[in-house]
């Protein structure tokens, strides 16, 4: 097989710039120098992109993919079909061919579509979910919209915006119960999350989480869950397949954990792999993880996030999806797959066979 050229695409201008770094350095690791030479593309924090390499895949090795000072700026052509220009300061320089890209990119413009429009105009196969899938995980508000409607289990919400307040009685009222969780509808990470139980929290709460997004999610409060993760990967024939399944196990008010900490995450949570569940629950929660990928147009990869509360006995929801999970050495995504059998250099083959294929078949579809 002839060698293929793999644009990484990371940084960005976001507050995850670091976590994008150290991924990125781990998605390096990942693929094979025999099979692919690798073009780091780094987003500096004022969103240029910048050629952080000759091409012959510099910074293996590294713990974290660094831009250095001086990186030419590079540019993608609209329908150049991969065709990259590597500018020097006076104009063009020269160019390269990219077979493929892999986005390393938290958040907006990363993994809400932004950057897969772009891609997509430059007529470059990439990783991962496409313009519509990439958009609906990363709007909690049309994401639960969805699930919803396809009979899938959600905690019940309310979405306000500043044109449709309402007060914590009615929110109260609405979903049942005192205890509420307000956050904004478009953060990945817990940015502007909080917890109201009376009328005055609730109206710092919704406060906070405008700060962030003109859209806000009022949620039921599911406290005392478990935390359950499910990898869901696509391969290029269009099979989707869900791996074993993951806790996220949280530390007590001591900082201690109730089982051997083998994994602990950037946020100091034990991963447990495989989580304990009976075959029963844990099969019905991957026909899950692979009913929300499909119901969310998601493409490629994704991971699925779920609470169970053992308290009841329909206490299994669908928190939320993301179609670009955090991928460093020590990562849930990866990690589930490792169990299922599936180490990290077979996991990138499968997600650039399936970037590569759903290219070509895209462009083989008629044009209107
Ligand atoms: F390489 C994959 F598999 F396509 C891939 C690429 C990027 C997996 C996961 C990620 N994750 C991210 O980009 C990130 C949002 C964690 C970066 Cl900060």
């Amino acid at each position: 097989q002839p060698r293929k050229t793999i644009g990484l695409l990371f940084g960005g201008r976001s507050a995850e710039h670091e976590v994008s770094k150290l991924s990125a350095a781990n998605v390096l690791r990942a693929l094979d120098p025999d099979r692919y030479d690798i073009v780091p593309i780094g987003i500096g924090r004022d969103g240029r992109w910048l050629l952080c390499d000759n091409g012959n895949g510099g910074g293996r090795g590294a713990k974290s993919l660094e831009i250095p000072d001086g990186a030419p700026q590079v540019a993608l052509l609209p329908g150049g079909a991969g065709e990259m220009i590597v500018l020097n300061g006076a104009g063009p320089a020269r160019s390269l061919n990219l077979d493929a890209v892999v986005p390393v990119l938290h958040g907006p413009n990363g993994e809400d579509g932004t950057v897969q429009g772009f891609l997509e105009l430059a007529n470059v196969a990439y990783v991962g979910s496409g313009v519509m899938g990439s958009a609906a995980g990363m709007d909690k508000d049309i994401a639960k919209r969805l699930l919803r409607d396809s009979g899938l289990p959600v905690v019940p919400f309310l979405t306000l915006t500043a044109r449709s307040h309402v007060d914590y009685k009615a929110a109260k009222d609405a979903l049942g119960t005192a205890d509420l969780f307000v956050k904004p509808a478009n953060m990945g990470s817990s940015v502007g999350v909080s917890r109201a139980s009376s009328a005055e929290e609730f109206d710092r709460a919704c406060e906070r989480a405008f700060r962030y997004d003109g859209k806000v999610l009022v949620e039921r409060s599911v406290t005392g869950a478990r935390e359950i993760e499910c990898s869901v990967l696509e391969d290029a024939s269009g099979d989707v397949r869900a791996s074993p399944l993951g806790e996220i196990v949280p530390a007590d008010s001591h900082g201690f954990y109730s089982y051997d900490a083998k994994y602990i995450d950037a946020d100091g949570a034990l991963l447990r792999i495989p989580a304990e569940l009976s075959s029963f629950a844990a099969g019905r929660i991957q026909d899950l993880a692979v009913a929300t990928f499909k119901t969310l147009a998601c493409e490629g990869l994704a991971r699925v996030d779920f609470f169970l509360d053992p308290r009841n006995d329909d206490g299994l929801y669908i928190n939320e999806v993301n179609t670009l999970p955090g991928f460093t050495a020590i990562s849930m995504y990866p990690k589930l797959w490792e169990a299922g059998g599936l180490p990290q250099s077979e996991l990138m083959e499968v997600l650039l066979g399936h970037a590569i294929a759903r290219h070509e078949r895209r462009n083989a579809l008629a044009l209107v």
